[in-house]
């Protein structure tokens, strides 16, 4: 999978893919994660990529002219199965979404800024526009950081036994169970007795219980749709 970033601060996005397994998932050859700097594509002297907005409102937007050179101009090398921009009024991220993109062959993601960015992006340029959640952040680089994140993983082999994704929270719309490590006892905190038993059919059925128990306690919600994904 190729994924290619737009944003004004890429900088910002350098840490996160730097470690760990989004670091291994690009030295074992299975992503590509590549930033790009809107400001690359300023046709100005002062490498400017934002003007007012027409209107009452002072504000200034990101200007549709960069943008479309940015997207134009990686389009020419790539072809795009989607091209996402971040935005709070995006459709929600899920475990069903990620799932979904981590299938595709090749992602675009224009990161959203704070000032909003001139519309005609939004209307033929884009393909979808995903938000992390219901709350505001001061730009959309942390949101395509999650975002990416969270289909990364899922990619086949970027992943091993010991992390499977098939026991994470919401892979089955189900929370995960709890974990305990050595020692068995802490200042007098035990770890539950089933998970020393070596019964592996009672201890897989008290792991279903945790996770269903957990899932109708703390997100009901993703028991109305066990049958969705
Ligand atoms: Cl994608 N962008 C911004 N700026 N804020 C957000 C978001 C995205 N998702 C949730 N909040």
């Amino acid at each position: 999978m190729q994924i290619d970033i737009i944003s004004v601060l890429p900088e910002l996005l350098q840490g996160p893919f730097a470690h760990s397994i989004l670091k291994r998932a690009q030295d074992k050859g299975l992503v590509s994660i590549n930033l790009h700097h809107l400001r690359n594509y300023s046709t100005n002297r002062h490498r400017s990529v934002d003007d007012y907005a027409f209107g009452p409102d002072a504000g200034m937007v990101l200007q549709v002219e960069p943008i479309y050179r940015a997207i134009e101009d990686l389009k020419s090398r790539c072809h795009y199965d989607e091209i996402i921009y971040t935005s709070p009024d995006g459709e929600l991220l899920t475990q069903k979404l990620a799932n979904e993109l981590s299938s595709k062959q090749n992602i675009m993601v224009l990161c959203g800024h704070y000032k909003g960015i001139d519309h005609r992006v939004r209307e033929h340029l884009i393909t979808r526009e995903v938000s992390i959640g219901d709350y505001v952040l001061s730009g959309g680089e942390l949101a395509a950081a999650v975002i990416v994140d969270s289909v990364v993983r899922l990619i086949p082999g970027v992943l091993n036994d010991e992390t499977s994704a098939l026991s994470d929270s919401f892979q089955d719309n189900l929370l995960a169970p709890p974990v305990y490590s050595r020692p068995a006892v802490f200042n007098g905190w035990e770890v539950p007795k089933v998970l020393m038993s070596g019964n592996f059919k009672e201890i897989e059925r008290w792991q279903m219980e945790q996770a269903l128990e957990r899932t109708k306690r703390l997100r009901p919600h993703l028991l109305d749709s066990v049958d969705e994904q």
